[in-house]
């Protein structure tokens, strides 16, 4: 028999950490009974599998997604992570929730806790790298250069950096770099950023380094056990090698109704700057059997995603429509998006809206605005909207 606690795991050089436990409570309504990277995304995904794909066609083979917030609809959507390959001999996705130890179980604290909690997990492997991921993220990037980057650098820790507008930089980590790239100021969420050089939240620690840091952070009682609050900061202040890994593809963090709203409608151009149909990059998703979509002949259709198993037969502009959605003669639907088994009647207009799934509207509804700077609508899923129903939200 092999030696070490998982004698039934391989030893890797790298295991990845997906955090896939925060409730995403500004997305209101779309993730009441979904935590975020289980939302749908882009007709035919759920915005995990972005960053699931990026592992499986990085090479990285173990991937821990640790959730929380309502973990039932990513247990069953990722099971053992055969859609993306990733269910290899020795490699794999493992769902790791909260779960009662030896002295009592304890929720996920904060983001360094859910990582703390499941380091019998990491240490299975044996690694000399962590890849820590979010499950909120539309974007393309090549673990292995980062991975390649972290080792050149010797360093400690290497977050992945993206220049974010000047507007936005409060919303994120925000540091400063020196020529050589060395993060010399890190201040998660300032108030008053002093550099648009953001965090993309996703970071390789020296596993051996992070463990010690975790072991310290876990008993001060002061701590938010948060990567962001806490662990960088502390490391920074002790002189260890933080280094930023310039990123400069497409990359949304997906917080808000807007910002979901706006990933979508970026799909939507000629050539895309997030580009799902770029055979270099295969984009993953889990299976779904549907019959083929069907446009019928006065339907006219411009601009938009139609996924399986929808049946158009009035306008759709520039929207993204999910599987099994009905649009029916003399509708209308524009810069819109439209979740799964949705029903849409005839002469219902929807505009700048985002449409829950499982929704009914019958004949006449108007829901959201033409003028988009007036908001985005947003409904729940499985509402029934009577005839000639009138439903604008900001
Ligand atoms: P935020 O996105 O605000 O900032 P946070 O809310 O901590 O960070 O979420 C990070 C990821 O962890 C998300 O995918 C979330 O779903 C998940 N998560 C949160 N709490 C969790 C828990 N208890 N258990 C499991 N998963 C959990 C972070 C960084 C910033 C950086 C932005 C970039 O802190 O510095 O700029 O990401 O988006
Ligand atoms: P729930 O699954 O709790 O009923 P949701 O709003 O998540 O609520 O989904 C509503 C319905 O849409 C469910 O029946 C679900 O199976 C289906 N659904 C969600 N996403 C997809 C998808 N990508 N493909 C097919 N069906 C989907």
């Amino acid at each position: 028999m092999e030696g070490g606690i998982g004698w039934f795991m391989r030893k890797k050089e790298c295991v990845a950490l997906l955090l896939a436990g925060g409730q995403g409570s500004r997305l209101g309504v779309l993730t009441k009974r979904l935590p975020k990277p289980a939302l749908p995304f882009g007709g035919k995904y759920r915005i995990i599998d972005f960053t699931l794909s990026n592992c499986q066609n990085s090479g990285v083979d173990v991937v821990g997604v640790l959730t929380q917030y309502k973990p039932l609809a990513l247990n069953s959507y990722i099971g053992t992570g055969s859609a993306w390959g990733l269910d290899r001999k020795g490699g794999g996705a493992f769902i790791l929730p909260p779960f009662v130890r030896n002295g009592g179980g304890q929720w996920y604290r904060g983001t360094a806790d859910a990582v703390y909690q499941n380091l019998n997990f990491v240490n299975s492997f044996l690694p000399e790298y962590v890849l820590i991921l979010s499950g909120d993220h539309i974007y393309k990037m090549d673990y292995s250069l980062l991975l390649e980057y972290h080792r050149q650098q010797k360093a400690d820790v290497t977050i992945a950096a993206i220049k974010v507008p000047w507007t936005e930089a409060s919303r994120f980590g925000i540091m400063n770099v020196t020529e050589d790239s060395r993060i010399g100021e890190f201040e998660e969420k300032p108030r008053q950023p002093r550099s648009n050089l953001a965090s993309m939240g996703i970071y390789v620690f020296t596993w051996r380094t992070l463990e010690k840091y975790l072991l310290r952070d876990s008993q001060e009682a002061a701590s938010s056990h948060d990567f962001g609050k806490d662990l960088l900061p502390r490391m920074l202040a002790e002189n260890r090698r933080l280094y930023a890994y310039p990123f400069t593809g497409y990359w949304k963090d997906i917080g808000t109704v807007d910002s979901f709203w706006q990933a979508n409608m970026d799909l939507l151009k000629d050539s895309p700057e997030f580009d799902l149909y770029d055979e270099e990059w295969p984009l993953y998703s889990g299976h779904s059997l549907h019959p083929p979509h069907y446009i019928a002949s006065a339907a006219k259709v411009a601009a938009s995603i139609i996924s399986e198993g929808c049946n158009v037969f009035g306008t759709v502009e520039n929207s993204v429509i999910f599987p099994g959605v009905t649009v029916a003669k003399s509708a209308c639907v524009k810069n819109s998006i439209v979740m799964p088994w949705t029903d849409i009647g005839s002469e219902v207009d929807i505009q700048h809206a985002v449409i829950g799934a499982n929704c009914v509207f019958k004949q006449g509804c108007r829901i959201g605005q033409a003028d988009v700077t007036a908001g985005i609508t947003l409904t729940g899923s499985h509402m029934f909207f009577p005839r000639a129903t009138v439903f604008n939200q900001q």
